[in-house]
Parts: structure tokens; C-alpha cells; sequence
């Protein structure tokens, strides 16, 4: 297979063109996509037997191809997806609803505010817990929680809900504890029960939990469950029109590693200038997810790394690459801990100074990290992940290999960086800008370097990997990146399609 092929993440539609060859019926290309953007939501080999069926009975042209329009008559009218046929080119931006559809709807770099100190500190842990307290009280399991103060008055014997914030994790060979603080007081919660260890275990410190507690004495009770913040389980919103967002991060321009060959093949294709036009001609969105240029100081001894150490020019080079970029496309660019900006989350823009030609084109929008969007109605958060970095130490199981695992974490636990004093800062402030308030369709994330993805309850989580090679620290942490590689997401179906542009189109 040549390299720059679709990689599709998908089985049941190979599932359904094999069942289709056994019966003697081709696939043609428009049917086939058409079978893609609704694997998620028909059984699409049921559907083939059907096509089949029908065209063996005579009942349609009789042709041993299966083309799009005998997969369109099985279809309700609330499935049919509109053909991407019926889209404009992509010359002719005009027409109604084809253009690219984008609304900021949380882009913080005019809302941080520190207040400096231990003030600032106990204001934002205020923020948090009052935050999350209103999206704890949205589950219904979950409308009854007392305070630790009542509960610890009251001695209760019986089964309680508290919640608060975890001050303390301990987890020995055969017990484990928890310390969770509301502001009202502090209960400590134990158990031996190897059941709910394991639960324990994937709790991150400063994150608020949901427990149920008996036989509370003194400080102490015990634990009989602990529950998340959590998503509800859902459909996502997806978009009406079958357009197309491509997700990049950390390409660390600047860098003697940045793959400038393979980014150049990228802006090559997302411009039109490959034979592949199916997907490129709907692409509307291109989303950078911080680490955009390497910076410079960022870390001892970098000097000896960069091609380029002025991190003006840093920009420069990075805005003459986007510029080749079809205007029609909207750009998002966050910072992330390589951008010249405040390392403290939540980070505000790249400051213009160091950026004034990305900011002087008309189609990109320099936001926070994180940034809250609408791209055709689909919601996504989008936010570098250095909060990652504690995620992968402190919980047991998981690694730098698979981010969207601990991108789950931070879903569950309704918050972008819970653990305080681990690697990475936090800015104090009156409000927690990083608890997620709104639930995401998409959940992107970078600065792990390693493309990955998952579902959870029904949010697309997924990281967007690099487009600089390994580098000599991440080869002795045993870090392998996957430079290169892009995740496409189709915005009418949250399907996600990779493309590598490592190797030029002839190799394979
Ligand atoms: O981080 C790129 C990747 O390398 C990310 O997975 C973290 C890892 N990394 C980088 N620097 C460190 C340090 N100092 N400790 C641990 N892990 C690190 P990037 O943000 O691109 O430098
Ligand atoms: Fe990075
Ligand atoms: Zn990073």
C-alpha cells in the first residue's frame, strides 16, 4: 500500500465489501465512502446483504457494482448523509453552508487574572470544587452529597455521599486510603477491599471525587465506592455537511528534527496538488494544538538542537508553511510549553510580537490552551496536554505509548490538570478556567508526540502527534514518537482517517 493511503480505523466496512465481493458485487469508490461515514451508525454489512439481495432479484440495474445510489435508496432520509458530490468544489467557496463554520466559544487570553499567593490559591481551589459541585449534583445518583463537616457531627453509621477534592492517596500492600477536603472539613476514607483498589489507584491527587462512606469515626470512615464527575454516556453532535478537520501539534519548527520534507508533503495535499481529492476538498478546519515552533531556553542546552534560534523567525518560517494553506480553511493555533508564553495553565495566545504574520492572515485565530470551538457545530476542546506529563507518572498502567488513555482520565474527572505541584504549574486565580464545564464532541490534545485515539461516551479523545523526530532526551526516556502522521476527522460521522506523509507518495 502506498504511504500516503488512507489508513481507515475501521473494520466493518472492509467486513462489508468482502461480503460483497463473495457475492460477486465491486464496491465503487463513492459507495464506499458513503459506507464509511455510516459505520458508526447502521450495521453496514446487514446493509450490503441487502444491496445484494436486491440486485440479485432484479429488483435494480442488475450491474455488479455497488455504487453510492443503491446504498442511498436503503437509507431513511435522517441517515442520508448528503453526497460529497453534491458539495462544491473547493474553488467555489460560495454556496450555502460549504464554507468553513467556526465559533470561539472559550478562548481565555483576555480572562487570566492571577492573583498572586496563597490567595490565589485558595480562591482557585474554591473555584474547583464550587464547579464541580454543580456538575456532580448533574448526575442523578448524585443530587444528595453532604458535607464532610455534617457528616463527620453526625458519626453516621449509615451509607453517605460526600465529595471534595483528594488531599492524600496512599496505597500500601494490603490497605489504601484517601483524604478528600471540601473546605467544610477533612475525611480520611480506608479500606482493604481489593475491589475498589484498583479504583483507587487511577484517583489523580487535587481531583474531585464523588464516595459513598459508612461507620464514620473520628476522621476516618469507610470507603464503599467511589464515583467521577464523569461524562454522560451520549450522542455526540456531529455536523450536517460531510467536512472535514485535520488535527496537527508539536511541530516544533526550529527544531534540527522538524520534518520539514514530510510538512511540506502535507501543505502539498491540503493545497490540491495530489491526485487525492475526495477528502482534501472538504477539509474546512486545520487545528494546531500547541509546540507550533521550538522556541529557544526552553530547556538547557537547547541551542545545540535548533536550525533556527531566533524565535521570531521561529514564527516566521512556521507562517510562511501555513500560508500555503488554502485561504477557504480556517486555521486555530494554541501555545504550548515550547511557545513563548506564561508555562502556567491555563496559557493565554502566542503574544502577537513574537507572531505578527500569522496574525495578519485573515484565516487563522491565535487562542488560549486551553480553547473551547464550535467547527460546524461540533464542539471541541482543544488544549496542549503538559498536564499529560503528571497523568503518566502518577497513575499506574500508563505510558507515553497510548495518551488517549490518560486524555480519558482527565474527561472522567472533569478537569485538564488536577494535580498540583507535579510538573506542571498552575497559575492561581479566582477561577478554574480547567475544569470542563461543557462536554466535548472532540477532545484534542498534543505534546505526548504519539498519535492515538479512543471513544468515551461518545467524545472523540485524540492526540495528533508530532512532526519533529525522536529527540536524544525522548530516546533515552524510551519515548517513540510517530512523526508525521495526520488524523483527519470527518465532522459529520467523528470517523478518523490517517494519513503519513513520512514517506513521498512512490515509496511504499
Ligand atoms: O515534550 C515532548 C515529549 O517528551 C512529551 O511526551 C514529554 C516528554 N518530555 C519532554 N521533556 C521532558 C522532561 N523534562 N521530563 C519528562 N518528559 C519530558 P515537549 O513538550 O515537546 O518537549
Ligand atoms: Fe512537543
Ligand atoms: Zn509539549
Amino acid at each position: 500500500m502506498g504511504a500516503t493511503e488512507f489508513l481507515p480505523v475501521l473494520a466493518k466496512v472492509d467486513d462489508a465489501v468482502a461480503r460483497a465481493l463473495a457475492s460477486g458485487y465491486q464496491v465503487d469508490v463513492d459507495a464506499f465512502e458513503l459506507l464509511l461515514s455510516l459505520e458508526n451508525r447502521v450495521n453496514v454489512v446487514d446493509m450490503i446483504d441487502k444491496v445484494v439481495q436486491l440486485k440479485k432479484s432484479g429488483e435494480t440495474d442488475g450491474v455488479d457494482v455497488i455504487s453510492r445510489s443503491d446504498i442511498d435508496a436503503l437509507l431513511s432520509p435522517e441517515e442520508s448523509i448528503e453526497d460529497p458530490r453534491n458539495l462544491e468544489d473547493s474553488i467555489d467557496m460560495a454556496k450555502e453552508g460549504s464554507e468553513a463554520d467556526l465559533e470561539i466559544i472559550g478562548n481565555l487570553t483576555e480572562k487570566l487574572f492571577p492573583v498572586e499567593g496563597a490567595d490565589g490559591f485558595r480562591l482557585l481551589f474554591r473555584s474547583r470544587l464550587r464547579k464541580m459541585l454543580n456538575i456532580a449534583r448533574q448526575r442523578p445518583d448524585s443530587r444528595n452529597i453532604r458535607t464532610i463537616s455534617e457528616v463527620l457531627d453526625a458519626q453516621n453509621r449509615d451509607v453517605v455521599k460526600v465529595a471534595g477534592l483528594v488531599m492524600d492517596k496512599r496505597i500500601k500492600q494490603d490497605r489504601w486510603e484517601l483524604a478528600i477536603d471540601d473546605l467544610s472539613g477533612l475525611l480520611r476514607v480506608r479500606g482493604t477491599d481489593n475491589s475498589i483498589k484498583a479504583e483507587v489507584a487511577d484517583v489523580m491527587l487535587d481531583q474531585f471525587v464523588i464516595m459513598d462512606v459508612a461507620r464514620v469515626r473520628g476522621e476516618t470512615a469507610a470507603l464503599k465506592r467511589i464515583y467521577h464527575p464523569d461524562l454522560p454516556d451520549r450522542i455526540p453532535t456531529t455536523s450536517k455537511k460531510n467536512v472535514y478537520a485535520v488535527f496537527l501539534s508539536d511541530l516544533h519548527v526550529g527544531s534540527k528534527l522538524f520534518l520539514l520534507d514530510a510538512f511540506e508533503r502535507f501543505t502539498a495535499w491540503i493545497s490540491g496538488l495530489s491526485e487525492d481529492h475526495g477528502v482534501v476538498d472538504r477539509v474546512r478546519y486545520v487545528v494546531i494544538g500547541g509546540d507550533a515552533v521550538d522556541g529557544a531556553g526552553i530547556y538547557p542546552g537547547q541551542e545545540n538542537d535548533l536550525q533556527e534560534p531566533d524565535i521570531r523567525k521561529q514564527y516566521s518560517n512556521l507562517a510562511q508553511l501555513i500560508e500555503k494553506i488554502p485561504k477557504h480553511i480556517r486555521i486555530v493555533i494554541i501555545p504550548g510549553n515550547h511557545d513563548p508564553v506564561r508555562q502556567a495553565l491555563p496559557q493565554p495566545a502566542i503574544p502577537r510580537k513574537y507572531a505578527e504574520e500569522l496574525y495578519c492572515m485573515e484565516n487563522v485565530s491565535m487562542l488560549s490552551s486551553p480553547a473551547l470551538l464550535r467547527l460546524h457545530g461540533v464542539k471541541l476542546l482543544t488544549f496542549h496536554g503538559r498536564s499529560l506529563d503528571d497523568v503518566v507518572a502518577k497513575i499506574p498502567g500508563l505510558s507515553y505509548s497510548s495518551p488517549a488513555a490518560a486524555m480519558k482520565l482527565l474527561l472522567r474527572a472533569r478537569h485538564l490538570a488536577p494535580h498540583y505541584g507535579g510538573r506542571v504549574a498552575m497559575a492561581p486565580a479566582e477561577e478554574d478556567h480547567l475544569v470542563i464545564d461543557e462536554v466535548p464532541d472532540i477532545f484534542h490534545a498534543g505534546h505526548v508526540h504519539t498519535l492515538d485515539r479512543t471513544n468515551y461516551r461518545g467524545t472523540l479523545i485524540l492526540n495528533s502527534g508530532t512532526w519533529q523526530g525522536q529527540t536524544k532526551f525522548q530516546a533515552n526516556m524510551g519515548i517513540v514518537p510517530t512523526p508525521g502522521k495526520v488524523p483527519i476527522v470527518n465532522l459529520a460521522t467523528l470517523d478518523m482517517l490517517v494519513k503519513d506523509f513520512t514517506k513521498s507518495s512512490g515509496d511504499s
